[in-house]
C-alpha cells in the first residue's frame, strides 16, 4: 500500500492545554494519530513574504484513503480578532459529533473548553498565514457520493503588521483553493478593503468566463458577526439574505468598480449567503478567562450557531472545489496550491491575469499528476512491490498499454491554456511516465532469482571449466600451461568469496559492481558466440548442407 511517501514524519500539532493554544507549526499529518491544525501557508511578516509547507500539505491531502475523492475545501477568512478559528471550532465538533454517529446535541458538554484551530482573547492576531485540520472527513453526499472536507483557517486581514498586498494574498490565497468561502465580517459588509478583494475575483471570474462559460467559484457565504439590529433584519439565513440583497442594490451614486463588484458577484459564484450572527455575549468578548466553555456564552448565539454549523456542513450545501468546469481532487488541490502560490510571491498585488495563467497551469499539472497516478498504479497491480518476476516483453506490453490509458486521460480531461499549452504538460508526463517505466524495470530485473545467481554461476563455471582445463593440461606435460589455469581459479575462487561477502555484507559495493559487470560481460560474449555458432548450424541445416561443409567452402 502507497501511503504519502516520507512525510509522515514529525508533526508538530497543537492540543489546547489552556485557553491560549500552542501555534502550528509546520509538519505533518496525524503523528500519533492525533488530529491538529498544521500550518501550510507560512508567513514571514516582516518580509511580507509567504512561503508553502508543501511537505505538510502533502502528508495531508495524500493520504491513501482521501487522495483521489472530490474535496470540498471550507474556508473561513477576513478581519483579524472576529472569532474566526472560534467558528472553526464549532465545525469541528459538530464534523466531529457527525462522525461519532452521535444523537444528542452536537454543541457539547456546557463545560467542556472549547478546542482546535487556536484562538484567544486579546487584541493581538493569532493565526497567521493558512493553517488546514490535518484530519480531512470523508461526508456522502445526498447521491452517496464520498467527498473529502477540509477545514481551512486563514490569518486575519487588517491588523497593524500586515500590508494590503499581505491580505489581499491570504484572502486571494483561500479564495482560489476553497469551494465554501466564509466570509467573516462586520455589518458593512461591502467595506473599500472588502469591495477591492471582491473586485479581484470577480475580474478574475470575468476573464476566467470568457474561457470556460461557468461559474469559477462554489459557495461565498457573507457571515455577519454581533449583528445588533435584530428588529431591522432577523438573525441566521433568511434576515441575512434580505440584508444582502440591500447591499447589493447598486445605486448611481456609488463608483463605478463598487457596482461592477456587485454587479458581478452573482455571476462568479455558484452560490451567495448571508447569514446574521448575534452577539456572543460579553464574557465571550470580553473575559480574559473565558475558555469557550458553553456556559459562558449567550443561549441567542447558541441557537443560531446551531442551525448555521448544521447548514454550512451540510452533505447538500458542500459544493466539491471544481476549476474550469472538473471537480479537484485532493491530489490536483495539491497542484493548485503549488501553482497559486507561485504567483503570490512577487512583490506586485496579484493580477487577475497571472491567478488566470496560474490557474491553466495548475490544471494541467493536476491533470498530469492524475494520469501519472493511473500509470503508476496500475503498472504496481502487474509488478509492483512483491508481485512475482514477469517477462520483459510482457512488461513493456502492459507500459505501453497504461501509459496509453494515462495519455488519453491526460488528453480528456478539460484543461485551460489551449492545446499548444498543454502539450508542454503532456511530453513531462511522458518523461515521467518513462522513468517510471525504468525503475519498474529495475525492480522487475531484481525480481529474476537467475539474474541474482548470475555471477556466482558464471564464476563456478569459470572455476570448474579452468580446473578442467589445468588438469587437462598438466596430462598432456603443459605443466607452466597448467600452473598459470590453476593461478586463474585461484583467482576466479578469491572473486567469488569477495562476491559473497560483498552480498552478505552490504560494503564495498563499487567493487561487487565490478566483479558483477565482469561476469556479464564474459556471459554476454559467451552467449553471442554460442548463439552465432547455432545460428550459422540452423542456416546449414535449412541450405541441406552439413556443418562440416563450411570449412572447405
Ligand atoms: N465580539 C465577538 N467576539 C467573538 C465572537 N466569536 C468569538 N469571539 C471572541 O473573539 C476573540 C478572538 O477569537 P479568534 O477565534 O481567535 O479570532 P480570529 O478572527 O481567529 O483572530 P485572528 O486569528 O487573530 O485573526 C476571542 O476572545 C473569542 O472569544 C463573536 O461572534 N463576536
Ligand atoms: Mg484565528
Amino acid at each position: 500500500m502507497r501511503t504519502a511517501g516520507g512525510y509522515l514524519e514529525s508533526v508538530r500539532l497543537q492540543f489546547p492545554t489552556d485557553r491560549c493554544f500552542q501555534r502550528a507549526a509546520p509538519g505533518d499529518a496525524m503523528e500519533g494519530g492525533k488530529p491538529g491544525p498544521v500550518q501550510v501557508v507560512m508567513v514571514q511578516k516582516d518580509q511580507h513574504s509567504f512561503e508553502l509547507e508543501e511537505k505538510a500539505l502533502a502528508s495531508i491531502l495524500l493520504q491513501d484513503h482521501i487522495r483521489d475523492l472530490d474535496v470540498v475545501v471550507v474556508s473561513v477568512a477576513g478581519a483579524f480578532r472576529k472569532g474566526k478559528s472560534f467558528f472553526l471550532d464549532f465545525m469541528l465538533r459538530y464534523l466531529y459529533f457527525q462522525k461519532e454517529g452521535g444523537h444528542s446535541n452536537w454543541l457539547g458538554d456546557p463545560e467542556e473548553p472549547l478546542t482546535g484551530f487556536s484562538w484567544r482573547g486579546g487584541s493581538d492576531p493569532e493565526t497567521t498565514g493558512i493553517q488546514i485540520w490535518n484530519e480531512v472527513f470523508t461526508v456522502e453526499k445526498p447521491g452517496g457520493k464520498k467527498v473529502a472536507v477540509v477545514l481551512m483557517d486563514t490569518q486575519g486581514a487588517f491588523d497593524s503588521q500586515s500590508t494590503v498586498k499581505d491580505c489581499a494574498t491570504i484572502f486571494a490565497l483561500s479564495t482560489m483553493t476553497s469551494s465554501v468561502q466564509v466570509k467573516n465580517t462586520l455589518c458593512n459588509v461591502f467595506t473599500n478593503h472588502n469591495s477591492s478583494f471582491l473586485k479581484l475575483f470577480t475580474e478574475y471570474g470575468r476573464l476566467a468566463m470568457d474561457e470556460i462559460f461557468q461559474k469559477p467559484f462554489q459557495t461565498l457565504m457573507f457571515l455577519v458577526r454581533d449583528w445588533s439590529f435584530p428588529y431591522e433584519y432577523n438573525y441566521g439565513l433568511q434576515g441575512g439574505m434580505s440584508f444582502l440583497e440591500k447591499r447589493l442594490q447598486v445605486k448611481e451614486h456609488q463608483h463605478e468598480e463598487i457596482q461592477n463588484v456587485r454587479n458581478h458577484i452573482h455571476s462568479c459564484f455558484s452560490s451567495v449567503t448571508c447569514f446574521l450572527l448575534p452577539h456572543p455575549g460579553l464574557r465571550v468578548a470580553t473575559s480574559p478567562d473565558f475558555d469557550g466553555k458553553l456556559k459562558d456564552i449567550d443561549s441567542e448565539f447558541k441557537e443560531q450557531l446551531q442551525i448555521l454549523i448544521p447548514y454550512v456542513l451540510n452533505p447538500a450545501n458542500l459544493m466539491e472545489k471544481e476549476i474550469n468546469g472538473s471537480k479537484v481532487t485532493c491530489r490536483g488541490l495539491l497542484e493548485y496550491f503549488k501553482a497559486y502560490i507561485k504567483i503570490y510571491q512577487g512583490e506586485d498585488l496579484p493580477h487577475p491575469k497571472s491567478m488566470l495563467q496560474a490557474t491553466a497551469e495548475a490544471n494541467n499539472l493536476a491533470a498530469a499528476a492524475s494520469a501519472k497516478d493511473i500509470y503508476y498504479n496500475n503498472m504496481e497491480e502487474v509488478c509492483g512491490g512483491d508481485k512475482p518476476y514477469l517477462s520483459p516483453d510482457i512488461l513493456e506490453g502492459k507500459h505501453c498499454e497504461f501509459k496509453q490509458l494515462a495519455l488519453d486521460h491526460f488528453k480528456k480531461t478539460k484543461k485551460m491554456g489551449g492545446k499548444d499549452f498543454s502539450l508542454r504538460y503532456q511530453q513531462e508526463l511522458e518523461e515521467e511516465i518513462q522513468e517510471l517505466y525504468e525503475n519498474f524495470c529495475k525492480h522487475n530485473g531484481s525480481k529474476n532469482v537467475f539474474s541474482t545467481f548470475r555471477t556466482p554461476a558464471v564464476l563456478f563455471t569459470g572455476i570448474v571449466a579452468l580446473y578442467i582445463a589445468s588438469g587437462l593440461t598438466g596430462f598432456i606435460g603443459l605443466e607452466v600451461v597448467a600452473q598459470l589455469f590453476n593461478c586463474m581459479v585461484g583467482l576466479l575462487l578469491i572473486a567469488l568469496l569477495t562476491w559473497g561477502y560483498i552480498r552478505y555484507s552490504g560494503q564495498y559495493r563499487e567493487l561487487g559492481g565490478a566483479i558483477d559487470s565482469g561476469a556479464a560481460f564474459v556471459l554476454e560474449q559467451a552467449t553471442s558466440h554460442i548463439s552465432n555458432s547455432t545460428q550459422a548450424a540452423v542456416r546449414d541445416a535449412v541450405a541441406g548442407r552439413p556443418p562440416s561443409d563450411k570449412k572447405a567452402q
